[in-house]
């Protein structure tokens, strides 16, 4: 992190403090911070807001929840970092910018890892063991931990020019999120992956500094970067994970009680979370193909061309195995595995 970002991130948490000290007035017993990745309007937002509702209304007030916006606190790799050091109590996190503290995390980044249906998806995030218990543990050896893992939809391109096959990539500027296993991701169909933030994404595509971006439809659309791409791809080429984390050492000290409020509230999360980004990449895939000021070309990949993406990903999770943390090899296997039982 660079000096000026430091001292906007001490400025940022001060104030939260400042802040938190001030509410003491109003009486709630219990005072945390939610951070969460994205703005308002947007899945992780609504999600965290949705979140502090219940729990105020659960704890008769005992419980106050303060939810951050996306961009007070510094980038996803600074958020996850203060959740881990204990100064956030709870944030939704992409595994994406944890990928360099939990290398088996990065599991994530693998493409056609999941099924399509993304119901049966999150049937496995909500089941899964590789994730629940054994990724969630290296997660605790870093102090956070992991309540639920949820999908945020498929995830989709977008770019200045079509992206049909893997020779449309070559030498495709990629933006990615900070993760080294995204990178070797794009890598593997030829393109040359940037890593950035994605407050300055939309500038980056409108200048022409970078070429094309993956996310979820609602996203691509409320940050508004089909705007500054002529063309998106649904190509369906991986689902955008989050997770929703607490600080190991709060949630463990927490009164029997609130924990389970807590449990309860998560649990509760799952099926509405669901639903939010269900509606949204509903909605928004509309907006973007009804867009007539700022046209862009949507294309739905065949399965033959999703193939030709599919024995270029292939590979990577041996290189993952290789590469990124002693236990990544087994949490994959035994999640493969759960993937395949699902799928029966
Ligand atoms: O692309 C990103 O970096 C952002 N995308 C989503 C869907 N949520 C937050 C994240 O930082």
């Amino acid at each position: 992190m660079n000096l000026k970002k430091s001292l906007l991130l001490i400025t940022a948490i001060s104030m939260a403090f400042f802040l938190a000290a001030c509410g003491d007035d109003d009486g709630a017993e219990f005072q945390w911070d939610f951070v969460t990745e994205e703005v308002q309007g947007q899945v992780q937002y609504e999600y965290a807001a949705e979140f502090a509702e219940r729990m105020a209304e659960k704890s008769d007030g005992r419980v106050e929840i303060t939810v951050f916006e996306y961009g007070g606190l510094g980038d996803g790799v600074d958020q996850a970092e203060q959740l881990m050091d204990g100064y956030t109590e709870l944030a939704i996190v992409s595994p994406g910018f944890t990928g360099t503290m939990v290398e088996e995390a990065q599991l994530f980044a693998l493409h056609f890892l999941f099924p399509d249906d993304i119901a049966l998806t999150q049937q496995i995030l909500d089941e899964s063991e590789a994730l629940n218990v054994e990724l969630r543990a290296k997660y605790e050896e870093h102090n956070m931990t992991p309540l639920a893992f949820w999908t945020e939809g498929a995830m989709q391109w977008t770019g200045s020019s079509p992206l049909r096959t893997p020779d449309d990539f070559d030498g495709f500027q990629m933006r990615i999120q900070e993760s080294p296993l995204i990178s070797n991701s794009y890598q593997a169909y030829g393109a040359d992956p940037t890593p950035l933030d994605w407050g300055e994404l939309y500038t980056s595509l409108q200048q022409g500094a970078l070429d094309g971006q993956e996310n979820p439809i609602f996203f691509i659309e409320d940050a508004g970067f089909h705007e500054v791409q002529d063309h998106m791809t649904v190509s369906n080429h991986n689902n955008y994970v989050a997770m929703t984390v607490v600080n190991t050492d709060f949630y463990n000290d927490l009164p029997d009680d609130i924990r389970e409020m807590v449990d309860e509230t998560v649990e509760e999360m799952r099926s509405v979370g669901f639903e939010m980004q269900d509606q949204m990449n509903e909605e928004l895939l509309t907006a973007i193909e009804e867009d007539t000021e700022n046209p862009t070309e949507v294309y739905y990949l065949s399965e033959d061309e999703r193939q030709a993406f599919r024995e270029l990903a292939i590979p990577v999770r041996q290189f993952f195995i290789d590469n990124y943390g002693e236990d990544s090899g087994r949490i994959l296997n035994m999640l493969e595995e759960e993937i395949q039982a699902a799928q029966q």
